[in-house]
């Protein structure tokens, strides 16, 4: 497929001792609104679900709220001199649905649009490509007082804001993805209530899911109308599941639970229908009245793009009497229709957040999408990990996330050579954020931040990712 918004992806690797990339790869790092913006109740800005939720007490880590976060809001032009000093190619953040329309509807805060023009506008003037992500998990409170997203109407304000957005920036950014990550929002937001806004309810979890496709689907079809010149995508984070043995009652875990984390997305948005299987297994929680004629159409809307996020796979079994406790993202209600599936652990070396560090499931990700899905550009919209850092003489040597980085791109390279149209990797994250419910108490960035000061200190692995960019590759092991 050629497509000249895209760089050419295949056939031209280097074959000598560097990994070197395809030209023109779009190298990034990512954040998102609520993470690192701060300026809470500044510029007209209103609260979101996350104000909401973290302001409740016992949600989050030690009581962390976004009120200041990492101070992005009044910092701005200095972060981008940071990226720019990284060499950046791309950098990938998310507006604050709050802040550029307050109640979730009506007329725009140009207060708000005004902070993300300034801010598309010194990307530019250093070179750094804008990609835009309109939703990542900051719903206007009043919207979700009216529903939120178990309610129809919330995809509906979704894209009358994505058009709002697109009219004050369509002009100036070429990226853009619809949402992040929509199995959070709607499975960690409305199934175990670990996100905001903390319900706890199988059927709500998978209506909000459908409804946040829904409300893609329409952005989509609203930008596509007045900005055609845009590239267009969604965000997913996705898992290889894999069955602990052979035993058919394992892999028919994997396959409940791949239903509920990938193709709970990938089949409605890439081939406009729910897997068969996927609504079986759901058939007691609910009866997908909520899905309406023309809806998976809708869904289904022709992209440009897709974004993937990719941190770790789940390994699972049959249930077995006295499991062991489970962390968050492996709690029953997280999973409707199969909540007493078991979550394995198999004993490989983790990250501060306990997820298993599994590079080869980045290439398993990324061929399964190409290969059962789809011929569009493909980019890493997210890949990183959380260690424990610490400051010793002014420096951050956070040899593991560096680790990390460097065995999913020799991964990302895997992909590519095997024919993956892989075209941009962002790293999650540019620096140190709230990290949601663990708030600040998980650092992901390449950047230390100083909570106390708002100080920044590149870490190793922002000089190392700034060489890898520089030579567009790495060097071969
Ligand atoms: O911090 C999050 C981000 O907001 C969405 N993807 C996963 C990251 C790490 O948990």
């Amino acid at each position: 497929m050629s497509n000249p918004h895209h760089p050419p992806a295949v056939g031209v690797l280097d074959q000598g001792p560097e990994l070197t990339f395809p030209p023109g790869f779009l190298w990034g790092a990512a954040t998102a609104a609520y993470q690192i913006e701060g300026a809470a109740t500044e510029g007209g800005r209103t609260p979101s679900i996350w104000d909401t939720f973290s302001h409740t007490e016992g949600r989050v880590v030690a009581g962390h709220t976004g009120d200041v976060a990492c101070d992005h809001y009044h910092r701005m032009p200095d972060d981008v001199r940071l990226m720019a000093e990284m060499g950046l190619k791309s950098y990938r953040f998310s507006v604050a649905w709050p802040r550029v329309q307050p109640n979730g509807s009506g007329p725009a805060n140009q207060q708000g649009l005004d902070f993300y023009r300034r801010l598309v506008d010194e990307l530019l003037g250093h070179g750094i490509e804008p990609w835009l992500t309109l939703y990542h998990w900051d719903l206007p409170q009043p919207l979700e007082d009216a529903g939120g997203w178990p309610a129809r109407d919330t995809a509906a304000r979704f894209a009358d804001y994505a058009q709002l957005v697109a009219d004050a920036l369509g002009d100036r950014v070429k990226y853009w993805t619809t949402l992040n990550e929509p199995w959070c929002s709607a499975f960690l937001g409305y199934g175990s209530g670990a996100h905001a806004p903390g319900r706890s309810d199988g059927a709500d979890a998978v209506r909000a899911g459908h409804h946040l496709m829904l409300g893609h689907g329409l952005a989509v079809q609203a930008l596509r109308a007045s900005r055609p010149q845009a590239q267009l995508g969604i965000t997913v984070n996705l898992y290889p599941v894999t069955p602990a043995t052979d035993a058919p009652a394992d892999v028919d875990a994997a396959r409940r639970i791949d239903g509920l984390a990938n193709r709970f997305f990938l089949d409605p948005v890439l081939r406009g229908s729910y897997p068969a299987d996927l609504t079986a297994d759901l058939r007691e929680v609910t009866d997908f009245g909520h899905v309406h004629d023309g809806d998976l159409a809708v869904i289904s809307s022709p992209l440009d793009l897709v974004g993937i996020n990719y941190y770790s796979r789940h390994v699972v079994a049959a249930p077995v009497e006295g499991a062991e406790p489970e962390p968050y993202w492996r709690a029953p209600s997280c999973w409707p229709g199969s909540e007493d599936v078991r979550f394995v652990t198999r004993g490989v070396p983790v990250t501060d957040m306990d997820w298993e560090i599994d590079a080869p499931g980045l290439v398993e990700t990324l061929r399964r999408v190409h290969e059962e899905y789809t011929d569009l550009p493909l980019y890493v919209t997210e890949n990183g990990s959380a260690f424990v850092d610490a400051v010793v003489d002014g420096r951050v040597d956070d040899v593991d996330r560096l680790a990390y980085f460097d065995a999913h791109l020799r991964a990302a390279h895997e992909a590519i050579s095997a024919g993956v149209p892989l075209r941009g990797y962002f790293a999650w994250s540019l620096m140190d954020n709230f990290e949601w419910a663990w708030g600040y108490t998980k650092r992901f960035g390449m950047i230390w931040i100083d909570y106390d000061t708002q100080a920044r200190i590149p870490k190793s692995s922002a000089r190392w990712y700034a060489e890898v960019i520089r030579r567009n590759g790495l060097a071969a092991q």
